[in-house]
This record gives C-alpha cells, structure tokens and sequence, in this order.
C-alpha cells in the first residue's frame, strides 16, 4: 500500500516538467516541419559536355540555401533542392547561366559563354572537344 501511494505522489511530482518538456518538444518539431516545408526541388536541362562541366555546373549551385545539386551529364538534366525562401526558378536557372551553360529556359550570353573553358563549347560541339585526354584539363580554372 505504501508503495503505491509513494509511486502516484511521484507521478505527479513529476507531471509539470512532463509537459513542459513536452511542450518544447511539440514546439521544435513544428519548428522541423515549417523549415522542411520550405524546401523545394527542381530539374532543369543545363547544356553541358564533359565533367568539367559537370563540376563547373555543381560548383555554381555551391551556394547558401542550396541543400544539393546533382548534374546528369548523361541526360543533361540538373536537380537542385534548394530553400524557397533564398531561390527561385529564374534565379536558378541564372546560377547556370553565369558560369555559361545555358538552360532550357535562359541563354548564357555571349560574354559568359566566351569566359568557358574552350573545350567546354558546347554550342558549337565540332570544335568541343572533351572527348579523349589531348586537352590539358588541369588547367581549366582560369575560365
Ligand atoms: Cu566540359
């Protein structure tokens, strides 16, 4: 009898923290659930040649509020998932563009496309050349 009467006080000695720890925990996994909410994802087609473009086209998206960026070489297809507070699609699409790969909706100008490593030329594939190792691609970082 003794035992139990001690064990219910102690219960209830222990309920107000309970609940607030309770509580806390309510309030941090909403807090989880809103900033997962702003994620958002995107795929895009980025013109690209080689895996120097690969990595150029992944460095561009090596940005803050940029959770990951997977280029496709093979389908040429860029997936980002990105925080929607920080990027929209344009702005994205622009990330591409500024490093000279155009995408399915925006162009690289001229300017940008010209700074490109030359055998990263991907509008003019004859003279791309990234097939085969006779291009010094180490030295390709000074774009
Ligand atoms: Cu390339």
């Amino acid at each position: 009898m003794n035992h139990n009467v001690n064990r219910v006080e102690t219960g209830r000695r222990i309920f107000p923290g309970m609940k607030t720890h309770f509580l806390l925990l309510a309030a941090l996994a909403l807090v989880a659930v809103s900033a997962q909410a702003q994620k958002a994802e995107l795929t895009f087609g980025v013109s690209g040649l080689c895996g120097m473009c690969e990595n150029r086209i992944e460095a561009a998206f090596d940005q803050k509020g940029i959770v990951a960026a997977d280029y496709n070489l093979e389908t040429k297809q860029l997936h980002v998932v990105y925080k929607a507070k920080k990027w929209n699609e344009e702005k994205l699409h622009k990330l591409a563009t500024g490093v000279g790969h155009d995408t399915d909706k925006f162009k690289a100008t001229d300017e940008q496309y010209a700074n490109m490593h030359g055998c990263c030329k991907y509008r003019d594939v004859e003279h791309g050349s990234c097939t085969g190792h006779d291009h010094d691609h180490d030295h390709d970082d000074h774009r």
